[in-house]
């Protein structure tokens, strides 16, 4: 250590630790902030904060997703943001106190973080050309920042000069900070003044940073907009009108059609990708004799069919709401792979997403005459929307989500299911994935207040691509009773169920089960959603006043 160091070192250790901390959120705020402005403009997806939370999300444990999504449901990426918001400035005070106290060694902590970030973020799936770019920048902004605030910070415990600070007027001060360098033989208030003014100064400029480039995001734009002047062609074949009656005309009733706005969304992507239809296409390859490659002009020219396909989560829980019924309209998968002619020993298809996800579907199931396992492009009479997968994704009746919807689909490899794993499949979850039988209790709603008299209990029932031909319903144990069902779309879609009950003040207990048209029973044991789906009947605890 050199002389001048350990002197500034020797100084350093009367600077209270809290300008340390003060120091390193700052400088870490401002870097952060410009990290994300940067990403903005030049590569949206490789946002620092978006490469650590991908990171995190692709390394996190099974169990963690489970417990993710049962705190959090689908606010689940917000609270990974704000997680990794708060540790970040934690370590940030932290390091701020060390460079306070060993100069040099937090400003080469923050340097060396945001080279490591850079580094994820080119170990991303498909990075773009500057995706090191925000993270690095991010890292030497804040080492500097933190460098010259600490300095600030040491340089007003110097001793002041002759005399002490008590005659100088804080109000002959000038209110705007004159820079960061030297101030070691101004008063104590001044220089306090000037360390509180330029670490509140970096923090605000960071602040800024971040909402300019929230509000930026270039990528998101175009694409929007792209999406917004679309106009998707009609349907070849058209989807059956939902049924009269399909929908049962009770106040708070689920919509057997739900919109898109409020359909759930479940990915790994914490930034929807932004895929522009003019550079999307699909590449059907592996064990096929002849790879095929289709472009969004293309797909759109083939003549699409319209579906109605229920779609659900292999991690809802009994009683859940990973569940949404839509309109799909696509082209069938098994069109495209007769192109292909896939070789006899395949019998998996590895979708892959333009970020990384994949998906392993049965080469059968997609091959089925009967089952419309679809490249979907519009939902509702929309467009996808981008976080259902614009510009196209998979749709295929009975199977969860996490083996069949890719969504923002780009490839598909015909394979085996000894040579590939998707995934979830890596992470522990089954390679395949058939929806289980399940019921579930939407009225009365759980929580809410019900007065004795004369009532209704109605839900939803589902096993896509089998179907549902009975529900019933028992109360505080007593006699199981056969709901009605309401006309169901088709047996790839929910049905809703109801039943009248006369309520009795006092606290009740609501029971439901399904029966599919295979005249199986939806099985009481109750499982984990992990590693293929819950299983087990809803129970709904209600209070009769
Ligand atoms: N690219 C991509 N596609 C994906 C996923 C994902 O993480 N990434 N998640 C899957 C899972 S687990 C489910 S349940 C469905 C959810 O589709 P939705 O968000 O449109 O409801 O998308 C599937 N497709
Ligand atoms: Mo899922």
């Amino acid at each position: 250590m050199t002389r001048e160091a350990d002197a500034s070192t020797r100084v350093a250790a009367k600077a209270p630790a809290l300008s340390g901390a003060a120091a390193g959120v700052a400088s870490v705020v401002l870097g952060a902030g410009i990290g994300e402005l940067i990403a903005a403009t030049v590569a949206p997806s490789a946002s620092p904060f978006a490469v650590i939370g991908g990171t995190l999300i692709d390394l996190a444990p099974p169990w963690a997703k489970d417990a993710a999504i049962t705190l959090f449901g689908t606010a689940d990426k917000l609270a990974l943001l704000i997680g990794i918001a708060v540790v970040l400035l934690v370590l940030a005070a932290l390091v701020g106190v060390l460079e306070l106290r060993r100069p040099w060694y937090g400003v080469v902590v923050f340097a060396a973080l945001g080279a490591g970030a850079a580094l994820l973020a080119m170990l991303r799936p498909e990075p773009v050309a500057l995706a090191w770019l925000p993270s690095l920048a991010a890292g030497l902004i804040a080492a500097t920042a933190l460098a010259l605030l600490t300095q600030l910070a040491r340089a007003r415990t110097v001793s002041p000069p002759a005399g002490d600070d008590a005659g100088a007027s804080p109000d002959a001060e000038p209110s705007v900070p004159d820079g960061p360098e030297g101030g070691s033989r101004m008063p104590v208030a001044t220089t306090r003044r000037r360390f509180l003014a330029w670490t509140g100064a970096a923090a605000a400029a960071g602040v800024l940073a971040a909402i300019a480039g929230t509000a930026l995001q270039a990528g998101a734009r175009t694409v929007t907009a792209v999406r917004q002047a679309l106009r998707l062609p009609a349907p070849a074949v058209a989807a059956p009108a939902v049924p009269a009656g399909a929908q049962l005309d009770l106040t708070g009733m689920t919509p057997v059609v739900t919109p898109n706005a409020s359909f759930y969304r479940i990915d790994t992507a914490l930034v929807v990708p932004q895929v522009d239809p003019s550079d999307w296409s699909l590449r059907i390859h592996g064990l096929v004799e002849n790879e095929v490659e289709i472009g969004w002009d293309e797909l759109l020219a083939l003549p699409l069919e319209e579906s109605w396909t229920t779609l659900a989560c292999v991690s809802n829980p009994v009683g859940g709401d990973l569940i949404g019924n839509a309109k799909w309209l696509g082209y069938p998968i098994r069109r495209l792979l007769e192109r292909a002619r896939p070789t006899s020993d395949a019998d998996m298809v590895l979708s892959r997403s333009i970020d990384g996800f994949t998906a392993s579907t049965p080469l059968e199931v997609l091959q089925e005459e009967g089952r419309n396992a679809i490249l979907a492009v519009g939902m509702n009479d929309e467009p996808l929307p981008a976080e259902h997968g614009f510009p196209v994704r998979m749709v295929v009746p009975g199977l969860y989500g996490y083996v069949s919807a890719t969504k923002w689909v780009t490839e598909l490899e015909v394979t085996r299911f000894d040579k590939a794993t998707a995934y979830w499949t890596t992470r522990g979850w089954s390679a395949k994935g058939p929806i289980k039988l399940q019921s579930r209790i939407d009225l009365p709603r759980s929580g809410q207040g019900l007065s004795a008299g004369d009532t209704t209990i109605a839900g939803v029932a589902w096993q896509q691509h089998v179907g549902i031909a009975k529900v019933e319903v028992q109360v505080d144990g007593g006699p199981w009773r056969e709901a009605t069902l309401a006309s169901a779309i088709s047996d790839d879609t929910w049905v809703q169920w109801s039943i009248p009950w006369t309520a009795e003040r006092g606290a009740h207990e609501i029971r439901c089960r399904a029966t599919n048209t295979a005249g199986e029973l939806q099985t009481e044991a109750d499982a984990w959603p992990a590693p293929d789906g819950a299983t087990g009947w809803q129970q709904l605890n209600v209070d009769v006043s």
